[in-house]
């Protein structure tokens, strides 16, 4: 790590333990997202990571992003993925957006002011995302959007939807990408879903009856929108395993200092040569992990780090958040089960890592296809 990412570690750390921590029970428990936790993320710096200073951003790079990401996660899963959408929304607008749109939209992103989400998925389209329904109809004075999003992650409290529907045919070139603040006539938003983890970061379906939007809220070009997204996917697949990794790292502590505190048949549990087999595998899964997550986002900041490697990142480091965390519930036994201990928190928040940005099967998808393109004669 660099001064400058050790910099950031430290605050972030003093930042969990003041700002996070304290509240992480209780808003688990009464599903509660504090919009003043997201805003301080902001007064640090630390919501428009990768943009350009012209529109606020601090101009740093997705390694340091994910370094970021990762050390949010370490208290709380919601808010770093909070971050990583928003931020990935970000990235796209300012790499496709006109100079009027970059300067319109992205510094209230950037400041942590406000926050940015992302709609694709529909109740019918959710791995076969080109398949989608919502339309948006080209009028005179701009487009009217009808249909509905599901599973949209900070639906409610965000103020700006980067929002996939439908110009043209079927498939996916008939896909446009638009802009919808929140406010617009007809932008609805159903209840919040009830979840099993990331419970204080709320998910709810966003609705859009004759929702009207100016010309000028089009981002990129009309059949653009599936390619657009599928790119803001590739980024945010890496960050989603910076988040995994994360909140693997904090399973690991919360093992490794119980098995040492704790005794049975007069030794600490952590002197079983099986409890420390089971911690060495979590600590070797998690490092592979983070050289991965290291791997991709150097490559992604040189240029582009491929679709290859961006499914495997996301899939190893959510797969293996998965594993570490339920081993961690293992090796605290009983209390690992209950909520006196984080344990099983982390153990809910780190299922859905498997779902979100695509499916670990969609991952594979992905990874099978491009060895069909390398190794196709
Ligand atoms: N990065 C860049 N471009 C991509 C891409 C990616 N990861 N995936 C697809 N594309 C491009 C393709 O290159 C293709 O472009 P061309 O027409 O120029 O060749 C175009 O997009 C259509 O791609 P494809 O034909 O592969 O589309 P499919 O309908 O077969 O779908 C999958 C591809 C399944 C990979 C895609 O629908 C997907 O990722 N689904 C999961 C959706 C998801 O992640 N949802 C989570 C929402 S956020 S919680």
């Amino acid at each position: 790590m660099n001064e400058l990412q050790k910099e950031l570690v430290e605050q972030i750390n003093k930042f969990n333990a003041e700002k996070i921590e304290p509240f992480l029970e209780e808003d688990d428990r009464e599903e509660t997202f504090r919009m003043e936790i997201y805003r301080g993320l902001g007064e640090l710096g630390l919501a428009g990571i990768p943009l350009p200073e012209d529109v606020g951003g601090a101009d740093l790079g997705y390694e340091d992003l994910c370094i970021v990401l990762e050390e949010i996660s370490k208290s709380s899963a919601p808010y770093a993925v909070t971050l990583s959408v928003s931020t990935m929304v970000q990235s796209i607008i300012n790499e496709f957006a006109t100079d009027w749109q970059r300067k319109t939209f992205l510094p209230a992103l950037t400041s942590g002011e406000e926050i940015a989400a992302f709609c694709l998925s529909e109740s019918s389209s959710g791995s076969d995302a080109g398949s989608l329904k919502t339309t948006a109809k080209k009028v005179d004075d701009g487009y009217i959007l009808n249909g509905n999003k599901m599973w949209i992650t900070s639906a409610g409290v965000a103020s700006t939807y980067l929002v996939m529907a439908r110009t043209g045919g079927e498939g996916t070139s008939g896909v446009s990408a638009f802009i919808v603040k929140d406010g617009t006539d007809g932008l609805k938003f159903g209840k919040k879903e009830r979840k099993m983890g990331w419970r204080t970061s709320p998910t709810r379906e966003v609705y859009f009856e004759n929702c009207k939007i100016p010309h000028n809220h089009l981002l990129g070009n009309e059949g653009e929108g599936f390619k657009l997204a599928m790119k803001a996917l590739n980024a945010g697949r890496i960050t989603i395993g910076a988040c995994a990794l994360g909140l693997a790292r904090r399973a690991l502590k919360e093992a490794v200092t119980y098995a040492l505190g704790r005794e049975q048949f007069n030794q600490a549990l952590f002197e079983f040569q099986g409890l420390q087999f089971m911690l060495a595998d979590m600590a070797a899964e998690i490092e592979s992990s983070a050289l991965l997550v290291e791997k991709a986002s150097k490559m992604h900041d040189a240029g582009g780090c491929g679709k290859l490697l961006a499914s495997t990142c996301k899939l190893k480091c959510t797969d293996m958040a998965m594993k570490v965390t339920t081993d961690a519930v293992q090796v605290l036994g009983g209390v690992g089960y209950t909520s006196e201990y984080p344990v099983e928190r982390l153990m809910r928040d780190a299922k859905v890592f498997q779902i979100v940005e695509g499916t670990n099967q969609i991952q594979k998808v992905v990874i099978a296809r491009e060895l069909k393109k390398q190794f196709q004669s």
